[in-house]
């Protein structure tokens, strides 16, 4: 076994209300977790790929043999982007919501404007994901930019995801991360999630990869 599914970092229930212990529950074991299974099951027995972490895998998908290339980089993909997900979340008012503070926050400014002026873009981008997918904050030749991917794919993995470099944010806009809650209020999920980010963690994320 390859990879495992990592532990969420506090309980079910700990973003409540802005995602239900109920969601949480069905996201991290259930769908996670069968992309940890299924990533296992694609690469098994290929030790040279076995060896690798998940993000160097998804970053030259053009590496992995065809027949197992679609599974490795939407289960690869779902690894990848649900540990970020889980890492960069927090009990609102307890880690999670307020704002972005130091470089992170200056780079915000310097690059979009304002923390309003970003969290603005960002929402939208999200809003207009059709279907399936994620948006993102990543660094790109040392300045930040704001996009979005189809399925489970990350900036990680280059052109063939539509939008690439490295990321510092993801916000997952799959249905199953928010429709018992939310249902087809998308926009309103868009809205509360910003009381979860814990801007601690994000901000670790950015000075790794600037
Ligand atoms: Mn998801």
């Amino acid at each position: 076994m390859a990879f495992t599914l990592p532990n969420l970092p506090y309980d079910f229930a700990a973003l409540e209300p802005v995602i239900d212990a109920k969601t949480m529950q069905i996201h991290h074991d259930g769908h996670h977790g069968a992309y940890v299974k299924n990533l296992n099951m694609a690469i098994a027995g290929k030790t040279s790929l076995e060896a690798k972490t998940a993000e160097a895998l998804i970053s030259n998908l053009a590496a992995v043999p065809e027949d197992i290339r679609t599974a490795v980089r939407n289960n690869g993909g779902g690894h990848v982007n649900h540990t970020m997900f889980w890492q960069i979340l927090a009990a609102p008012g307890h880690g999670g919501g307020g704002e972005p503070t130091g470089a992170l926050a200056a780079a915000i400014t310097s690059d979009f404007g304002s923390v309003a002026e970003f969290k603005a873009k960002f929402t939208d981008v999200a809003a207009k994901r059709f279907g399936s997918g994620w948006a993102w904050l990543v660094v790109k030749g040392g300045k930040l930019a704001i996009g979005s991917t189809a399925n489970q794919d990350n900036p990680l993995m280059g052109e063939i995801a539509g939008f690439f470099g490295k990321p510092v944010l993801g916000l997952d806009v799959w249905e199953h991360a928010y429709y018992l809650k939310y249902q087809n209020r998308r926009p309103e999920y868009l809205a509360a999630w910003w009381q979860v980010v814990n801007w601690t963690k994000v901000g670790e994320i950015y000075s790794a990869a600037k």
